[in-house]
């Protein structure tokens, strides 16, 4: 059955063929499969999802992808020709009850509303390609064969993981699936992948881009994490200099705003606040900011902007540990933060022993790069939420 192992830790995490193929023969079960995006997904996300999807097609598999993005367009994908469902479109989504809920770019199942969770929960069987370190959305007796080798062929379940925290990006690790199958990579397909890796990538500040020049630089950070530099360099030798020019315009947001857009980047310095140890400086957009309400909300530039601003001002503020921003996105109400060092979990846990109750629940993603949430857009509510959340600041002591 299954052997529990010590694969982990390898130094360039290719996929076992035998992995693969376990996946692939699971998949090909299928005929129907809802491919599934994280909310506010991203491009990583995105290139996921439309990787997955021409895959599927060109095994006769049909599929829909699932955006939280009420405009794709914003994503600046190499191409839309997939089946689109918006997540918020209910009547939409229940029209099938897809044999496989394939989720990429996952982390946890806090990354999704209740709509798509529930309707990911009616699957026949859950399957998903992440590099995440939480576990993805899991239904009892899952395997998760990032840890387990599998090597037979008559394992039952209902709930299939894979996740490689290496990888650093979902598209490396559905390039490694790929390669383990030995599926061709042409130059589109290696478009989309290292469109996704390279915007997960400018997020953790893992490489230099250059929108104007056209270039993508790796920087030592990347370097020295052998599986997802290799898969770099694999997918760039793939990418003429057109094409790679093309990715660092698509992801270098802050060279091409509009201004409205820079005046926006602009005010956040304006708006900026401190707790009281100074050890958080955050922005608070109430929920009905016309600004923000303006510029379409939360979307692909927008967030740019403000994880531009984040990694700015952390950088160059060495009292802080943390800078936060609050905003409207979706009907809710949320912030996404960055920290310094990786604790924001603890920081979370904190946050719900003194402060607010259950707040872990609306709260998750990387342990120095998160975000949650609070299901209120009234303004007095949210304004508290955001002064209980900075009220524990001492969480950082001085
Ligand atoms: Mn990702």
């Amino acid at each position: 059955m299954k052997i529990s192992n010590s694969l982990v830790g390898f130094s360039a995490n290719k996929m076992s063929k035998m992995q693969a193929q376990y996946l692939n023969r699971e998949l090909r079960k299928a005929k129907n499969v809802d491919i599934i995006c994280h909310d506010m997904t991203d491009r990583d996300g995105a290139n996921s999802a439309l990787a997955m999807s021409q895959y599927l097609d060109s095994l006769g598999i049909h599929s829909r992808v699932i955006l939280s993005q009420k405009n794709p367009q914003l994503l600046n994908l190499r191409t839309y020709d997939f089946n689109f469902v918006q997540a918020s479109d209910k009547n939409e989504i229940d029209k099938v009850i897809p044999d496989v809920a394939f989720c990429v770019d996952f982390g946890s199942e806090k990354r999704v509303s209740p709509l798509i969770l529930e309707h990911i929960k009616k699957a026949g069987k859950i399957m998903g390609l992440d590099h995440h370190s939480e576990v993805d959305i899991a239904s009892d007796g899952y395997i998760q064969f990032d840890r387990e080798i599998v090597d037979s062929e008559n394992i039952t379940s209902s709930a299939l993981f894979y996740s490689d925290k290496s990888a650093k990006s979902a598209t490396s690790v559905i390039y490694r699936y790929f390669e383990a199958l030995g599926y061709k990579i042409d130059s589109n397909l290696a478009y989309d992948l290292f469109l996704g890796l390279a915007d997960d990538m400018k997020k953790t500040g893992m490489i230099e881009y250059d929108g104007k020049k056209g270039v993508i630089i790796p920087k030592e950070e990347l370097l020295k994490h052998k599986n997802v530099s290799e898969v770099f360099f694999n997918l760039r030798n793939k990418l003429s200099d057109e094409q790679v020019a093309k990715i660092a315009k698509s992801i270098d947001v802050m060279a091409n705003l509009t201004p409205e857009q820079e005046e926006f980047a602009k005010s956040l310095n304006d708006k900026l606040q401190y707790s009281k140890n100074g050890k958080i400086a955050y922005v608070e957009l109430s929920p009905d900011d016309e600004q923000w309400r303006k510029l379409g909300g939360d979307n692909n530039i927008t967030s740019a902007i403000l994880n531009n601003f984040r990694r700015k001002t952390l950088k160059n503020d060495k009292n802080l540990e943390v800078v936060m921003a609050f905003y409207e996105a979706n009907g809710n109400y949320r912030f996404s933060a960055h920290a310094k060092k990786p604790v924001l979990y603890d920081f979370f846990k904190y946050i719900e022993k003194n402060a607010i109750k259950d707040f872990t629940k609306n709260a998750g993603g990387h342990p120095d790069r998160a975000g949650g949430s609070i299901g209120s857009l009234d303004n007095f509510e949210c304004h508290k939420w955001v002064n209980n959340i900075i009220s524990c600041d001492d969480f950082f002591q001085k």
